[in-house]
């Protein structure tokens, strides 16, 4: 992998303006601490890992930044862009209620069926659970993975087939928005 060039192009910027919340500046200026953390211009696993490392020091994040890797990752290559990086950015922090839901169903529904699964639910979990490690005081009935997704289950399941739909999601999560709140990695920086 060579080195990328140090500036986003116009080209590039007038693309990202169209399809991101950002304006020129926040694109350049997103651009130049993308390539300080990674200077070829493309995030490897590692590399992702390591940025969600130094949010959660006291956890351990690599499962979940995995997970989050591969709805950032659109091509699937297993390199993450810019512009990868920057949509995904946008949706997370400045995208619209509906936005983030799409966003955040495509995390938990690991197999990309369209539905999320108990288990599905259970690896996402877990995964947070471990990121987060001791630094959150949890509800009395939330101290396991397990009874988190119990709990979330009965009331997003509201037909009780055992999955999860994306409009049963979207209903949830109004009555338990902490549903789409992990994906704001970068809450309070943007
Ligand atoms: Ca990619
Ligand atoms: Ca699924
Ligand atoms: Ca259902």
């Amino acid at each position: 992998m060579g080195k990328a060039a140090s500036k986003l192009s116009k080209d590039d910027i007038s693309t990202l303006k169209k399809s991101t919340y950002f304006d020129r500046r926040e694109l350049q200026q997103w651009y130049k601490g993308f390539l300080r953390d990674c200077p070829s211009g493309q995030l490897t696993k590692e590399e992702f890992i390591k940025i969600y490392k130094q949010f959660f020091p006291f956890g351990d994040p690599t499962e979940f930044s995995n997970y989050v890797f591969k709805v950032f990752d659109v091509d699937n290559n297993n390199l993450i862009d810019f512009k990868e990086f920057i949509t995904a950015l946008s949706i997370t922090s400045r995208g619209t209620l509906e936005e983030k839901l799409i966003w955040a169903f495509q995390l938990y529904d690991l197999d990309n069926d369209g539905k999320i699964t108990y288990d599905e639910m259970l690896s996402i979990v877990k995964s947070i659970y471990k990121m987060i490690g001791n630094m959150v005081e949890l509800d009395e009935d939330e101290k396991t993975p397990e009874q988190r997704v119990d709990k979330l289950f009965r009331s997003f399941d509201k037909n009780k087939d055992n999955y999860i739909s994306f409009e049963e999601f979207k209903d949830g999560s109004k009555v338990d928005p902490s549903i789409i709140n992990a994906l704001n990695l970068y809450d309070g920086l943007v």
